[in-house]
């Protein structure tokens, strides 16, 4: 019996590579090609295919470490084999996209201009981050900024190593291809910069007929053929706009929708789910806004990443990514298809990857307690079984208006109706003297105006939670969702709810315990800019502890907030108002803030909220306490 040492193929050059996941276990027989660990660099992840079939007799890595070219990965038994050690294939090739330095480049200064590779024809496309500095040292391949369409972010690669010797831009810049973003030193002088690479394909042009209908085909899809379509995002009769994702298709190591050429009304679709299509493929017939011929459609959903793994893989998906965002989806096609096969709604589930990557064990810790409840007998989490309120036809009663939901506006409403079904929420009312703490920062505010920021009662309650959350620490946890044990946190991060044109959003302040008054007025503001703004990336609103909805600006006397799960507690701010108060011989006038905090009586007991709340409204009534 032969033993097959399987290696790790050619990465592209890459060191250090870190295994997220492997996917064969000892004992299981596998096919030549089947996935056996999957890797990821900060840029790109690539799964490693066995270039044997056989058995795996041992494995030689663990997730987590950290591998290269050359370094074992398994063992594998092949009948009939001489004993032998072998390369794993070389992993299928994200988008090339190696931007050229400009044709100034001075072999006398070694310093050349970078500008914008080509990025598939798309315009004023928005620089979201500047991933170096000035002075920094890079290598060829890391990454310079980072860019985003409504469709997908890319990450512009440096073209050669070297040093960053000066940044034409900063975040929020629109660019285009050409556009400078920098000059750098080359760190060998005489280094052959790469040549500049096609990013994503540019479409063919739709086929116009004298109707002005037209035939959408699929795209330059990197010559691959035969992709599966995975997802058909629109129907007959629906209204696009330019570079809405019209279909999803998907080989077995990448994903990519194809975009709307321009706006328009589809009239009909040529093709199913599971259907096999290559370029030239009709995806059906739209209806042009304005009957002239769409501009070429571009493949903006497949904006080319970094090129990382080897040189000798495979051409096709040469314009795909091995990771897309789908709507609000972020995963590789290996989670895609896993929750495929158990029917799970991806955008139903939080990633915990970098950047809020969907992982496989997300899906699987998303179905598991479903499936739990439903073996047990008992209604599944989200309210399935709950009868649904029936559709009303307001028209009969009167003048109305369809207004369309905005994104936000829907994932909020499934994220409160999912909170409201799940959490069995316990309100306690309570009222703080905040008259002390209002002189203190009344006295203060002309400071706040000198330092160019505005002090609100906010960041004193954001202080005075963060202690409580110390104090009692029971609600600083999660239920876990093995529904087997608690998650205690020792961080202190606190959302805050700001409204938003777009809607509700939940940025999140980090470490509040850990920051003074002037630290968090400005992060507030800063953060509730970047929320009404609608630039709020997901790790923004990500690994709170608690948060805070703030009514107070508004008005009103008391409100059950509802608990923004898997957090287990929130507090309801409502209006200050002077009003008399006992002190033992008269009414005297005080500023009282009327507070609420609703809990998760799953994890918080009755008698922990009362020493919560007196914590709480004892801290904010006395803010010398929270020195103590
Ligand atoms: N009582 C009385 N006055 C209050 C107050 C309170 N509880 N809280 C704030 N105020 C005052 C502020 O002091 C400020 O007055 P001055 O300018 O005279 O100082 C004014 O109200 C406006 O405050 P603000 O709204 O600009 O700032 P903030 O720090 O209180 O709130 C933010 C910031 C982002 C939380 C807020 O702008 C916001 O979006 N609130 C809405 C949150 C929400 O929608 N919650 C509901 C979620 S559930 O549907």
């Amino acid at each position: 019996m032969a033993i097959q040492a399987i290696k790790v193929p050619d990465i592209g050059g890459s060191e250090g590579v870190e295994v997220i996941e492997i996917s064969v276990a000892v004992g299981d027989v596998i096919a030549q090609e089947d996935s056996i660990v999957v890797l990821e660099t900060d840029k790109a992840s690539m799964e490693i295919p066995s270039p044997a079939a056989g058995k795996v007799t041992a494995i030689k890595v663990n997730v987590g470490d950290k591998v290269s070219e050359g370094d074992l990965l398994i063992e594998v038994e092949a009948e009939g084999a001489a004993e032998q050690e072998q390369a794993a294939p070389a992993a299928e090739k994200p988008a090339e996209s190696a931007a050229a330095p400009a044709s100034n480049t001075s072999s006398a200064t070694s310093e050349a201009e970078i500008p914008v590779p080509d990025i598939g024809g798309a315009e004023g496309v928005e620089v979201i981050e500047i991933s170096v500095k000035v002075g920094d040292e890079v290598s060829e391949g890391d990454s310079l900024i980072v860019l985003e369409t409504d469709k997908a972010s890319m990450e512009i690669p440096a073209p050669f190593a070297g040093k960053i010797t000066s940044i034409s831009m900063k975040v929020g810049d629109k660019v285009s291809q050409g556009s400078v973003i920098g000059v750098m030193a080359t760190a060998a002088a005489g280094s052959a910069p790469a040549e500049p690479a096609k990013a994503p394909a540019a479409a063919p042009a739709a086929a116009a007929t004298a109707s002005a209908e037209i035939e959408v085909p699929v795209p330059d899809i990197g010559g691959a053929e035969g992709v599966e379509v995975i997802e058909i995002s629109v129907k007959a009769g629906d209204e696009v706009g330019e570079g809405d994702s019209l279909i999803v298709l998907e080989t077995d190591k990448a994903s990519m929708e194809i975009p709307a050429p321009s706006a328009g009304k589809i009239v009909s679709i040529a093709l199913k789910v599971g259907d096999k299509v290559s370029q030239g493929s009709i995806i059906g017939v739209m209806k042009s806004e304005g009957a002239a011929a769409p501009a070429p459609a571009k493949t903006e959903a497949a904006p080319a990443p970094k090129a990382a793994p080897a040189a000798a893989a495979s051409s096709a998906a040469k314009a795909t990514e091995e990771v897309v965002h789908s709507g609000d989806v972020y995963a590789g096609p290996a989670v895609r298809k896993l929750a495929r096969q158990l029917g799970v709604d991806l955008g139903k589930v939080s990633g915990s990857g970098p950047r809020g990557r969907l992982m496989k064990d997300d899906v699987r810790g998303y179905v598991k307690p479903i499936v739990a409840a439903a073996q047990s007998g008992a209604p599944v989490g989200g309210g399935s079984g709950i009868p649904r309120v029936p559709a009303v036809d307001f028209a009969k009663f009167g003048e109305i208006e369809m207004l369309k939901m905005s994104k936000v506006k829907k994932i909020t409403a499934d994220n409160m109706t999912r909170n409201w079904l799940n959490v069995p929420h316990v309100t306690q009312w309570d009222d703080a003297d905040i008259t002390d703490m209002e002189t203190f920062r009344t006295g203060l505010k002309a400071e706040a105006e000198k330092r160019g920021s505005k002090l609100t009662p906010l960041p004193f309650l954001l202080k005075a939670c963060a202690a409580a959350l110390r104090a009692e620490p029971t609600f600083n946890v999660s239920l876990h969702h093995d529904g087997e044990h608690i998650v205690q946190k020792n961080y202190v991060h606190i959302g805050i709810a700001v409204d938003t044109p777009n809607g509700l959003m939940v940025p999140v302040i980090r470490n509040v315990d850990k920051k003074g008054l002037w630290e968090l007025t400005d992060e507030i503001n800063a953060i509730a800019k970047k929320a009404r703004d609608g630039k709020l990336m997901p790790a923004d609103m990500q690994g709170g502890c608690f948060t805070i909805s703030s009514l107070g600006a508004m008005g009103g006397n008391g409100f059950t907030p509802i608990v923004n799960a898997p957090e287990v507690a929130i507090l309801g701010v409502s209006k200050a108002q002077i009003k008399p108060v006992w002190n033992g011989k008269e009414f005297v006038p005080r500023n009282m803030l009327p507070l609420s905090v609703s809990y998760d009586h799953r994890a918080i007991n009755g008698a922990d909220a009362g020493r919560f709340f007196t914590f709480l409204v004892a801290a904010i009534a006395d803010v010398r306490r929270l020195l103590l």
